[in-house]
C-alpha cells in the first residue's frame, strides 16, 4: 500500500493550516495537469497575442493555469497573497497565514510539442494585516514548504517541508497522490550536465572552462566521459537531477549580465528541494537561498545539483 499525500502530511510536524494549504496546492496541480493533458483537444495549445511582465509571449495555458491558481476558494483562508510569474503585482486575498508564490506553467515553450512542463510553488509566512510587496521579498531560506508538479509521462508532485524531499505520483483513476519515493537523494558526484549549449558564446570564462572540460571526455583533465541532457524545462531537468544526480546550469551570461530564471518562484523553491535532497544550489558562487530579493520578478544565475560538481563551478568562478 502506497502512502497517500494526506496521510504523509498528517505525520509531519507542521501546523494544520500548512498541511491544508499543501493539499490545496496538490488539488490545483491536479487540475492544471488535467488542462495540460487535454490541451490539444480543448484547443488550448499555442500562444496568445500578449506578453507577460517578463516581456515574454504568453501561452494560452500560462494564462489558464494562472487563473486556476487565482481561484480564491481553493485556499480556504490560509493565503493572504499570491505571487505569480504571470502577474506583475502581488494578488491580495482576504487574509491568511501564508504567502503562495508560483510559476503556473514552467517550461511553457514545451506545451505545443508535448514536452515536459510543470508548476513550481513556494510557501512563505505572511505577516499580519494587508500584504505589501516588501513582505514577499524574503530570502529563500525562510520558505516553509516548496515543490513542483511535473506533467510528464507520469504526473508527480515533489515536495519538501524542510525535512527531506518526497515524491507522490498521481493515480489518474482515483485522483489520489501516492508516495512513490519517500526520500529523494542527489548523489554527490555525477557525469551528467544540463545547460543550453547554444549560449556557449555568451558564457563567462568559468562556465566555458567547466563545460569544455566535460566535453573533453576521458582524455581531458576530468578523465571521464560526460553525458548531456537538456529539456528546456527546469522542472523536467531538475526532476532528473533529483532522481539520478547531475548538474543543471542556467548561468548569468554576457547578454544582460543577469540569469534567465526567476528567483522567487523558480530558483528559490527548486534550491530548497535541492538542498533538502543533499545537493547544492548556487548563483554560481553563493547559495541561492541566502539571496535577499529586491524585486518580485528578479532573475538570478543558477548552478545546482550534485555537490562536487557545483563546488567545482564555484571554484572556477572564484579563480
Ligand atoms: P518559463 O517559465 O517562461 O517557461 O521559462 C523558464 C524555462 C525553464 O524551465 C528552462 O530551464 C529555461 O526557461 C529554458 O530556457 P531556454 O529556452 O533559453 O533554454
Ligand atoms: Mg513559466
Amino acid at each position: 500500500m502506497l502512502t497517500p499525500l494526506s496521510r504523509f502530511l498528517a505525520e509531519q510536524p507542521a501546523p494544520e493550516s500548512l498541511r491544508q494549504l499543501i493539499l490545496a496546492v496538490a488539488d490545483a496541480c491536479r487540475d492544471i495537469g488535467h488542462a495540460v493533458n487535454t490541451s490539444a483537444i480543448e484547443g488550448l495549445t499555442g500562444a496568445l497575442e500578449q506578453e507577460n511582465v517578463q516581456g515574454e509571449m504568453q501561452k494560452k495555458l500560462d494564462v489558464i493555469a494562472n487563473d486556476m491558481m487565482l481561484e480564491a476558494r481553493r485556499w480556504g483562508g490560509h493565503v493572504s497573497a499570491l505571487v505569480s510569474e504571470e502577474m506583475e503585482e502581488i494578488y491580495p486575498l482576504i487574509s491568511g497565514e501564508y504567502l503562495l508564490v508560483f510559476d503556473p506553467i514552467d517550461g511553457s515553450s514545451n506545451v505545443d510539442v508535448n514536452g515536459v512542463v510543470g508548476t513550481i510553488f513556494s510557501v512563505l509566512k505572511a505577516p499580519e494585516g494587508p500584504i505589501a510587496e516588501a513582505d514577499v521579498l524574503q530570502p529563500g531560506r525562510r520558505q516553509l514548504a516548496a515543490g513542483y508538479a511535473i506533467y510528464g509521462p507520469q504526473t508527480t508532485l515533489v515536495l519538501t517541508l524542510g525535512a527531506g524531499v518526497s515524491a507522490f505520483s498521481l493515480d489518474q483513476k482515483t485522483g489520489d497522490w501516492l508516495m512513490t519515493t519517500p526520500r529523494m537523494t542527489i548523489p554527490a558526484s555525477t557525469r551528467e550536465f544540463a545547460i543550453n549549449m547554444s549560449n556557449h558564446r555568451h558564457w563567462m570564462p568559468s562556465v566555458r572552462r567547466y563545460i569544455d572540460e566535460c566535453l573533453a571526455g576521458k582524455t581531458g583533465v576530468r578523465g571521464a566521459d560526460f553525458n548531456m541532457r537538456w529539456l528546456a524545462s527546469m522542472v523536467g531537468d531538475v526532476h532528473r537531477v533529483l532522481t539520478r544526480g547531475g548538474i543543471f546550469m542556467y548561468p548569468v551570461d554576457s547578454r544582460k549580465g543577469i540569469g534567465k530564471l526567476r528567483l522567487m518562484y523558480e530558483a528559490n523553491p527548486i534550491a530548497f528541494l535541492i538542498e533538502q535532497a543533499g545537493g547544492l544550489a548556487t548563483d554560481g558562487v553563493n547559495p541561492i537561498l541566502d539571496i535577499q530579493p529586491d524585486d518580485l520578478h528578479q532573475r538570478v544565475g543558477v548552478v545546482l545539483g550534485s555537490r562536487e560538481e557545483v563546488e567545482r563551478v564555484a571554484d572556477y568562478h572564484k579563480a
